[in-house]
């Protein structure tokens, strides 16, 4: 299997997070320059079929171009330690609070970086307004996770999984627009502590 990787962007940030929780260590690596284009090139295209990073290539040629369907498929061959859940009902809630991560936390982060960070402009056409309105969405979702963090050392389950990674992936890299979780959300500021001590967090640097 090979890896499509690109060290600064966040969507394959869960991935070598979620490798590094896992103690995965024999994938082929492949390094995708997003700033030189090298994920627009008809080579690239013709084999991921999208100019997206993270891409995963299965020995049979699939190619896996969503960051949570390639965690997926990794925990069904790599099931230890378990980051997805297990029995009906945990599988459920894990799924509930990685779709909260994501859709409430992670896009509009990275939605707000985007539109606002200088070197990301080649990317993008930015525009300020819609760097705010998401930085703004993010913020207002801060309770939510705030709230759970209250209940529970963790966000999906009893232990460390999927949804902690969405969430921490999503929060570090809105570091480079200074966002940070604000005093007055003692929960998450132990939890993202939490998250940071663990060996994983260097997977992201
Ligand atoms: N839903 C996809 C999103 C992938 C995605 O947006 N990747 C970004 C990097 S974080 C990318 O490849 N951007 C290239 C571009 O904007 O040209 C996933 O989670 O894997």
């Amino acid at each position: 299997m090979k890896l499509y990787d690109s060290r600064l962007a966040p969507n394959p940030r869960r991935v070598r997070w979620f490798l590094a929780e896992k103690g995965i260590e024999d994938l082929d690596i492949v390094q995708v320059d997003l700033m030189t284009g090298a994920h627009k090139t008809p080579e690239y295209l013709a084999e991921v079929g999208v100019p997206n990073v993270p891409a995963l290539i299965l020995d049979d040629g699939t190619a896996l171009t969503e960051s949570l369907a390639i965690c997926r498929y990794l925990e069904s061959i790599y099931p230890e330690p378990n980051l997805f859940g297990r029995g009906v009902q945990e599988i459920a809630v894990i799924e509930m609070w990685t779709r909260r991560a994501e859709l409430m936390a992670a896009m509009p982060l990275m939605q707000a970086v985007r539109h606002a960070h200088p070197a990301l402009a080649v990317l993008e056409t930015q525009v300020p307004e819609v760097a705010a309105n998401n930085r703004q969405m993010a913020e207002r979702s801060l309770g939510l996770f705030e709230a759970r963090l209250g209940q529970s050392e963790w966000i999906g389950a009893d232990r460390v999984t999927i949804a902690d990674g969405v969430l921490y992936c999503s929060v570090e890299f809105s570091r480079m627009v200074r966002f940070a979780i604000p005093e007055d959300k003692p929960n998450l500021t132990r939890w993202l502590a939490a998250m940071r001590a663990r060996g994983s967090a260097k997977a992201g640097t």
